[in-house]
Protein backbone atom coordinates (compact mmCIF):
# COMPACT_ATOMS: atom_id res chain seq x y z
CA UNK A 1 0.00 0.00 0.00
CA UNK A 2 1.48 3.40 -0.57
CA UNK A 3 1.02 6.06 1.82
CA UNK A 4 2.53 9.30 2.77
CA UNK A 5 2.69 11.46 6.14
CA UNK A 6 3.89 14.74 6.78
CA UNK A 7 5.23 16.62 9.62
CA UNK A 8 6.77 19.83 10.76
CA UNK A 9 5.40 23.30 11.64
CA UNK A 10 5.48 26.48 9.75
CA UNK A 11 8.40 28.29 11.47
CA UNK A 12 10.04 24.94 12.70
CA UNK A 13 13.19 23.67 11.89
CA UNK A 14 11.95 21.74 8.59
CA UNK A 15 8.86 20.19 7.09
CA UNK A 16 8.87 16.37 6.44
CA UNK A 17 7.17 13.93 4.34
CA UNK A 18 7.51 10.03 4.85
CA UNK A 19 6.31 7.98 1.81
CA UNK A 20 6.16 4.30 2.28
CA UNK A 21 5.36 1.16 -0.18
CA UNK A 22 7.16 3.34 -2.97
CA UNK A 23 7.89 0.66 -5.46
CA UNK A 24 11.54 -0.29 -6.41
CA UNK A 25 13.53 0.54 -9.52
CA UNK A 26 12.36 4.53 -10.20
CA UNK A 27 15.13 6.62 -11.19
CA UNK A 28 14.08 9.58 -8.54
CA UNK A 29 14.57 13.26 -10.38
CA UNK A 30 15.15 15.78 -7.59
CA UNK A 31 15.22 18.53 -9.83
CA UNK A 32 11.38 17.46 -11.16
CA UNK A 33 10.74 17.45 -7.33
CA UNK A 34 12.48 20.97 -6.64
CA UNK A 35 10.82 22.63 -10.00
CA UNK A 36 7.32 21.69 -8.34
CA UNK A 37 8.04 22.84 -5.13
CA UNK A 38 9.11 26.35 -6.33
CA UNK A 39 5.69 26.26 -8.61
CA UNK A 40 3.98 26.41 -5.10
CA UNK A 41 6.21 28.80 -4.04
CA UNK A 42 5.17 31.26 -6.86
CA UNK A 43 1.62 32.99 -8.50
CA UNK A 44 0.80 36.49 -7.84
CA UNK A 45 -0.61 37.89 -4.83
CA UNK A 46 1.70 35.68 -2.18
CA UNK A 47 3.37 37.38 0.80
CA UNK A 48 7.01 37.98 2.14
CA UNK A 49 7.90 34.68 3.11
CA UNK A 50 8.51 32.97 0.31
CA UNK A 51 11.24 35.36 -0.45
CA UNK A 52 12.86 33.81 2.44
CA UNK A 53 12.58 30.25 1.16
CA UNK A 54 13.88 28.65 -1.24
CA UNK A 55 12.28 25.08 -0.96
CA UNK A 56 14.29 22.17 -2.09
CA UNK A 57 14.06 18.45 -0.94
CA UNK A 58 16.87 16.55 0.92
CA UNK A 59 16.22 12.79 0.62
CA UNK A 60 16.80 11.19 3.45
CA UNK A 61 16.66 7.17 3.03
CA UNK A 62 14.79 5.12 0.63
CA UNK A 63 16.96 5.85 -2.27
CA UNK A 64 20.40 4.41 -3.39
CA UNK A 65 22.51 5.83 -6.02
CA UNK A 66 19.19 7.64 -7.46
CA UNK A 67 16.80 4.65 -7.67
CA UNK A 68 13.87 3.74 -5.31
CA UNK A 69 14.83 0.75 -3.08
CA UNK A 70 10.85 0.04 -1.68
CA UNK A 71 11.75 1.31 1.17
CA UNK A 72 10.45 4.29 2.91
CA UNK A 73 11.29 7.50 1.38
CA UNK A 74 12.01 10.46 4.11
CA UNK A 75 12.09 13.93 2.40
CA UNK A 76 13.12 17.35 4.23
CA UNK A 77 12.44 20.90 3.15
CA UNK A 78 14.46 23.23 5.59
CA UNK A 79 12.85 26.11 6.82
CA UNK A 80 14.67 28.66 6.42
CA UNK A 81 13.00 31.37 8.73
CA UNK A 82 13.31 28.93 11.28
CA UNK A 83 11.96 30.76 14.61
CA UNK A 84 9.87 28.73 16.16
CA UNK A 85 11.21 29.41 19.67
CA UNK A 86 11.30 33.32 19.10
CA UNK A 87 7.51 33.40 18.81
CA UNK A 88 5.01 34.57 21.05
CA UNK A 89 1.43 33.75 21.23
CA UNK A 90 -1.16 35.05 19.78
CA UNK A 91 -4.02 36.34 21.76
CA UNK A 92 -6.97 37.34 19.47
CA UNK A 93 -7.86 33.94 16.84
CA UNK A 94 -7.92 34.64 13.27
CA UNK A 95 -11.66 34.05 12.45
CA UNK A 96 -11.21 31.09 9.71
CA UNK A 97 -7.95 30.20 11.09
CA UNK A 98 -7.49 26.76 12.89
CA UNK A 99 -6.67 29.34 16.12
CA UNK A 100 -9.47 29.10 18.75
CA UNK A 101 -10.50 25.63 17.89
CA UNK A 102 -7.26 23.79 18.08
CA UNK A 103 -6.49 25.88 20.71
CA UNK A 104 -9.93 24.93 22.88
CA UNK A 105 -9.48 21.31 21.64
CA UNK A 106 -5.56 20.97 22.37
CA UNK A 107 -6.16 22.79 25.81
CA UNK A 108 -3.47 24.52 24.52
CA UNK A 109 -1.78 27.82 22.96
CA UNK A 110 -2.74 29.20 19.47
CA UNK A 111 0.44 29.24 18.20
CA UNK A 112 0.92 25.35 19.07
CA UNK A 113 -2.14 25.00 16.26
CA UNK A 114 -1.51 27.74 13.65
CA UNK A 115 2.49 26.70 13.17
CA UNK A 116 1.26 23.39 12.14
CA UNK A 117 -2.12 24.08 10.45
CA UNK A 118 -0.52 26.18 8.32
CA UNK A 119 -0.65 25.84 4.68
CA UNK A 120 3.23 25.97 4.69
CA UNK A 121 2.86 22.01 5.49
CA UNK A 122 1.61 21.61 1.46
CA UNK A 123 4.91 22.00 0.56
CA UNK A 124 5.77 18.12 1.85
CA UNK A 125 2.74 17.20 0.13
CA UNK A 126 4.22 18.39 -3.08
CA UNK A 127 7.21 16.91 -2.18
CA UNK A 128 5.04 13.37 -1.83
CA UNK A 129 3.06 14.16 -5.31
CA UNK A 130 6.42 14.56 -7.04
CA UNK A 131 7.22 11.37 -6.31
CA UNK A 132 3.92 10.00 -6.93
CA UNK A 133 3.98 11.78 -10.41
CA UNK A 134 7.56 10.51 -11.42
CA UNK A 135 5.71 6.79 -10.78
CA UNK A 136 2.74 7.94 -13.35
CA UNK A 137 4.73 8.85 -15.75
CA UNK A 138 6.54 5.51 -16.34
CA UNK A 139 2.66 4.35 -17.14
CA UNK A 140 2.04 7.45 -19.18
CA UNK A 141 -0.11 9.39 -16.91
CA UNK A 142 0.18 13.14 -16.36
CA UNK A 143 -1.18 15.48 -14.58
CA UNK A 144 -2.04 19.28 -14.58
CA UNK A 145 -3.87 21.90 -12.41
CA UNK A 146 -4.61 25.78 -13.15
CA UNK A 147 -6.78 28.23 -11.95
CA UNK A 148 -10.15 28.58 -12.76
CA UNK A 149 -11.87 31.24 -11.21
CA UNK A 150 -10.48 34.06 -8.59
CA UNK A 151 -13.07 35.56 -6.72
CA UNK A 152 -15.35 36.97 -8.73
CA UNK A 153 -13.28 36.78 -11.80
CA UNK A 154 -13.76 33.43 -13.99
CA UNK A 155 -11.16 32.27 -16.60
CA UNK A 156 -12.65 28.86 -17.20
CA UNK A 157 -10.85 26.09 -19.26
CA UNK A 158 -12.88 26.74 -22.48
CA UNK A 159 -11.14 25.68 -25.68
CA UNK A 160 -9.08 24.03 -23.74
CA UNK A 161 -10.07 20.25 -24.00
CA UNK A 162 -8.27 19.19 -26.98
CA UNK A 163 -4.89 20.62 -25.63
CA UNK A 164 -2.39 17.84 -24.35
CA UNK A 165 -1.01 18.70 -20.70
CA UNK A 166 2.32 19.62 -21.98
CA UNK A 167 0.53 22.13 -23.91
CA UNK A 168 -2.02 23.29 -21.09
CA UNK A 169 1.04 23.30 -18.47
CA UNK A 170 2.91 25.53 -21.30
CA UNK A 171 -0.07 27.75 -21.24
CA UNK A 172 -0.47 28.00 -17.17
CA UNK A 173 3.61 28.36 -17.15
CA UNK A 174 3.01 31.38 -18.54
CA UNK A 175 0.66 32.92 -16.55
CA UNK A 176 1.15 34.83 -13.38
CA UNK A 177 -1.98 33.58 -11.96
CA UNK A 178 -1.44 29.64 -13.10
CA UNK A 179 -4.54 30.16 -14.96
CA UNK A 180 -4.89 28.68 -18.79
CA UNK A 181 -5.74 32.24 -20.10
CA UNK A 182 -3.00 34.27 -19.86
CA UNK A 183 -4.02 37.19 -21.38
CA UNK A 184 -6.35 37.88 -18.63
CA UNK A 185 -3.26 38.61 -15.96
CA UNK A 186 -3.22 42.06 -16.18
CA UNK A 187 -7.10 42.30 -14.78
CA UNK A 188 -6.54 39.43 -12.10
CA UNK A 189 -3.38 41.09 -10.66
CA UNK A 190 -5.23 44.65 -10.50
CA UNK A 191 -8.15 42.56 -8.77
CA UNK A 192 -5.24 41.29 -6.18
CA UNK A 193 -3.94 44.44 -6.02
CA UNK A 194 -7.44 46.01 -4.92
CA UNK A 195 -7.81 43.49 -2.27
CA UNK A 196 -4.27 44.12 -0.95
CA UNK A 197 -4.75 47.84 -0.36
CA UNK A 198 -7.77 47.04 1.14
CA UNK A 199 -6.40 44.44 3.65
CA UNK A 200 -8.72 42.19 2.36
CA UNK A 201 -7.88 38.26 0.17
CA UNK A 202 -9.21 36.59 -2.41
CA UNK A 203 -9.97 32.63 -3.28
CA UNK A 204 -10.63 30.69 -6.29
CA UNK A 205 -11.55 27.92 -7.96
CA UNK A 206 -8.98 25.18 -9.00
CA UNK A 207 -9.17 22.87 -11.81
CA UNK A 208 -6.83 19.56 -12.16
CA UNK A 209 -6.73 17.50 -15.26
CA UNK A 210 -4.91 13.61 -15.51
CA UNK A 211 -4.41 12.21 -18.92
CA UNK A 212 -3.37 8.54 -19.79
CA UNK A 213 -5.64 6.47 -17.22
CA UNK A 214 -6.32 3.10 -17.97
CA UNK A 215 -9.99 1.52 -16.74
CA UNK A 216 -10.21 0.28 -13.78
CA UNK A 217 -7.78 2.23 -10.99
CA UNK A 218 -10.06 2.18 -7.85
CA UNK A 219 -13.06 0.03 -7.40
CA UNK A 220 -16.93 -0.47 -7.07
CA UNK A 221 -16.35 -3.12 -4.60
CA UNK A 222 -15.86 -1.23 -1.02
CA UNK A 223 -16.51 2.31 -0.29
CA UNK A 224 -13.25 3.07 1.37
CA UNK A 225 -11.47 2.22 -1.96
CA UNK A 226 -13.82 4.44 -4.55
CA UNK A 227 -11.06 6.64 -5.90
CA UNK A 228 -13.57 9.50 -5.90
CA UNK A 229 -14.28 9.12 -2.46
CA UNK A 230 -10.01 9.10 -1.72
CA UNK A 231 -9.63 12.14 -4.07
CA UNK A 232 -12.38 14.12 -2.38
CA UNK A 233 -10.72 13.48 0.72
CA UNK A 234 -7.31 13.99 -0.11
CA UNK A 235 -8.45 17.31 -1.60
CA UNK A 236 -10.80 18.63 0.91
CA UNK A 237 -7.76 17.98 3.47
CA UNK A 238 -6.12 20.68 1.46
CA UNK A 239 -5.74 23.52 3.61
CA UNK A 240 -8.98 26.46 3.05
CA UNK A 241 -10.41 23.78 0.31
CA UNK A 242 -14.15 24.26 1.05
CA UNK A 243 -15.91 22.16 -1.54
CA UNK A 244 -14.69 19.17 -4.85
CA UNK A 245 -16.47 18.49 -7.77
CA UNK A 246 -15.54 15.54 -10.13
CA UNK A 247 -16.59 16.26 -13.81
CA UNK A 248 -19.65 18.29 -14.38
CA UNK A 249 -19.87 18.21 -11.15
CA UNK A 250 -22.89 19.77 -8.87
CA UNK A 251 -24.48 21.20 -12.19
CA UNK A 252 -25.35 17.68 -12.60
CA UNK A 253 -28.10 17.81 -10.14
CA UNK A 254 -30.13 20.36 -12.08
CA UNK A 255 -29.76 18.73 -15.69
CA UNK A 256 -31.90 15.65 -16.97
CA UNK A 257 -30.27 12.02 -16.96
CA UNK A 258 -30.07 11.94 -20.99
CA UNK A 259 -27.81 15.60 -20.96
CA UNK A 260 -25.50 14.64 -18.51
CA UNK A 261 -24.22 10.94 -18.95
CA UNK A 262 -21.19 10.23 -21.52
CA UNK A 263 -22.51 7.48 -24.23
CA UNK A 264 -20.26 4.83 -24.98
CA UNK A 265 -19.15 4.37 -28.41
CA UNK A 266 -15.88 1.89 -29.67
CA UNK A 267 -13.35 2.68 -32.09
CA UNK A 268 -11.31 -0.58 -32.90
CA UNK A 269 -8.81 1.75 -34.51
CA UNK A 270 -8.04 3.73 -31.19
CA UNK A 271 -7.56 0.20 -28.86
CA UNK A 272 -3.95 0.55 -28.20
CA UNK A 273 -4.65 3.71 -26.07
CA UNK A 274 -4.96 3.23 -22.30
CA UNK A 275 -9.24 3.78 -23.10
CA UNK A 276 -8.76 0.15 -25.59
CA UNK A 277 -11.18 2.21 -28.01
CA UNK A 278 -14.14 2.93 -25.69
CA UNK A 279 -14.41 6.74 -26.70
CA UNK A 280 -17.58 9.14 -25.19
CA UNK A 281 -18.60 12.01 -26.92
CA UNK A 282 -18.85 13.81 -23.61
CA UNK A 283 -16.86 13.40 -20.22
CA UNK A 284 -19.46 14.76 -17.77
CA UNK A 285 -18.91 12.19 -15.21
CA UNK A 286 -15.04 13.31 -15.40
CA UNK A 287 -13.35 10.35 -15.60
CA UNK A 288 -14.82 8.12 -13.14
CA UNK A 289 -17.86 5.87 -12.99
CA UNK A 290 -18.67 3.42 -9.72
CA UNK A 291 -15.68 5.04 -7.63
CA UNK A 292 -13.35 3.92 -10.67
CA UNK A 293 -11.07 5.43 -13.47
CA UNK A 294 -13.17 4.75 -17.48
CA UNK A 295 -10.52 5.59 -19.54
CA UNK A 296 -11.52 9.11 -19.93
CA UNK A 297 -9.30 11.87 -18.32
CA UNK A 298 -9.78 13.00 -15.03
CA UNK A 299 -11.41 16.23 -14.15
CA UNK A 300 -11.52 17.44 -10.34
CA UNK A 301 -12.42 20.96 -9.73
CA UNK A 302 -11.89 22.22 -5.93
CA UNK A 303 -13.52 25.95 -4.32
CA UNK A 304 -10.42 27.60 -2.09
CA UNK A 305 -11.75 30.04 0.47
CA UNK A 306 -9.85 33.26 0.83
CA UNK A 307 -6.95 33.29 3.66
CA UNK A 308 -8.17 33.75 6.89
CA UNK A 309 -5.34 36.17 7.54
CA UNK A 310 -6.69 39.82 6.91
CA UNK A 311 -4.21 43.10 7.12
CA UNK A 312 -7.70 44.59 8.10
CA UNK A 313 -8.78 42.13 11.03
CA UNK A 314 -12.35 40.67 11.22
CA UNK A 315 -14.02 40.77 15.04
CA UNK A 316 -12.53 38.18 17.45
CA UNK A 317 -12.23 38.57 21.41
CA UNK A 318 -8.80 38.65 23.61
CA UNK A 319 -8.13 34.89 25.32
CA UNK A 320 -7.64 36.37 28.17
CA UNK A 321 -10.72 38.26 29.65
CA UNK A 322 -13.17 37.39 26.43
CA UNK A 323 -13.33 41.00 25.54
CA UNK A 324 -13.54 42.00 22.10
CA UNK A 325 -11.00 42.83 20.16
CA UNK A 326 -10.02 42.60 16.40
CA UNK A 327 -7.89 39.30 15.39
CA UNK A 328 -4.13 39.00 15.10
CA UNK A 329 -2.47 39.84 11.91
CA UNK A 330 0.63 37.86 11.14
CA UNK A 331 2.43 37.63 7.99
CA UNK A 332 0.41 36.25 4.83
CA UNK A 333 -0.80 36.15 1.49
CA UNK A 334 -3.58 38.49 -0.38
CA UNK A 335 -4.13 35.26 -2.44
CA UNK A 336 -2.64 31.89 -2.74
CA UNK A 337 -4.76 29.99 -5.47
CA UNK A 338 -1.96 29.60 -7.85
CA UNK A 339 -0.22 27.71 -5.15
CA UNK A 340 -3.69 25.72 -4.09
CA UNK A 341 -3.63 24.54 -7.78
CA UNK A 342 0.01 23.11 -7.71
CA UNK A 343 -1.05 21.72 -4.01
CA UNK A 344 -4.50 19.97 -5.26
CA UNK A 345 -2.74 18.61 -8.81
CA UNK A 346 0.22 16.81 -6.29
CA UNK A 347 -2.55 15.37 -3.78
CA UNK A 348 -4.59 14.10 -6.64
CA UNK A 349 -1.70 12.19 -8.16
CA UNK A 350 -0.77 10.91 -4.86
CA UNK A 351 -4.10 9.24 -4.79
CA UNK A 352 -3.98 7.89 -8.15
CA UNK A 353 -0.69 6.63 -7.94
CA UNK A 354 -1.84 4.70 -4.74
CA UNK A 355 -4.84 2.81 -7.07
CA UNK A 356 -2.25 2.45 -9.53
CA UNK A 357 -0.11 0.20 -7.07
CA UNK A 358 -3.35 -1.28 -5.67
CA UNK A 359 -4.03 -3.14 -8.82
CA UNK A 360 -0.32 -3.57 -10.44
CA UNK A 361 1.13 -4.23 -7.41
CA UNK A 362 4.01 -2.49 -5.41
CA UNK A 363 7.03 -4.03 -4.74
CA UNK A 364 9.15 -2.75 -8.59
CA UNK A 365 8.29 -1.02 -11.24
CA UNK A 366 9.57 -3.98 -13.51
CA UNK A 367 6.87 -6.12 -12.08
CA UNK A 368 4.00 -3.43 -12.25
CA UNK A 369 4.79 -2.69 -16.10
CA UNK A 370 4.97 -6.44 -16.91
CA UNK A 371 1.39 -6.92 -14.89
CA UNK A 372 -0.06 -3.17 -16.82
CA UNK A 373 0.69 -4.70 -20.20
CA UNK A 374 -0.83 -7.93 -19.25
CA UNK A 375 -3.66 -6.41 -18.16
CA UNK A 376 -4.15 -4.16 -21.11
CA UNK A 377 -4.08 -6.93 -23.52
CA UNK A 378 -6.79 -9.32 -21.51
CA UNK A 379 -8.68 -6.41 -21.32
CA UNK A 380 -8.87 -5.48 -25.47
CA UNK A 381 -9.92 -8.98 -25.66
CA UNK A 382 -12.26 -8.87 -23.31
C1 LIG B 1 3.02 29.51 3.47
C2 LIG B 1 3.82 30.07 4.39
C3 LIG B 1 3.28 30.93 5.42
C4 LIG B 1 2.12 31.74 4.86
C5 LIG B 1 1.05 30.87 4.27
C6 LIG B 1 1.55 29.72 3.47
O1 LIG B 1 4.34 31.73 5.82
P1 LIG B 1 4.34 32.82 6.98
O2 LIG B 1 3.26 32.42 7.95
O3 LIG B 1 5.73 32.74 7.59
O4 LIG B 1 4.10 34.11 6.27
O5 LIG B 1 2.58 32.61 3.87
O6 LIG B 1 0.26 30.34 5.29
C7 LIG B 1 -1.04 30.65 5.36
C8 LIG B 1 -1.69 31.19 4.39
C9 LIG B 1 -1.71 30.36 6.59
O7 LIG B 1 -2.90 30.69 6.70
O8 LIG B 1 -1.08 29.85 7.49
C10 LIG B 1 3.55 28.63 2.44
O9 LIG B 1 4.77 28.33 2.38
O10 LIG B 1 2.74 28.18 1.60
Amino acid sequence: MLTYSTAGESHGKSLLALVDGFPAGLTIDEAFINHELRLRQGGYGRGGRQKLEQDTVNILSGVWQSVSLGSPIAMQIVNNDYKLERLKELERPRPGHADLTGAIKYLGSIRGVLERSSARETAARVAAGALARLLLREFGIETVGYVVELGEMKFGSEGTQGLSIGELRARRDESTLYSVQPHTDRDAEAYIDRMADEGDTLGGIIEVRVDGLPFGLGTHAQWHRKLDGRLAQAVMAVQAIKGVEIGMGFEAARKRGSQVHDPIQHDASLAHLPHLGYVRPTNNAGGLEGGMTNGQALILRAAKKPISTLRKPLESIRMEDKQPHRANYERSDVCAISAASIIVEHVVAFEIATALVDKFGGDSLVEMKARYELFMKMAREH
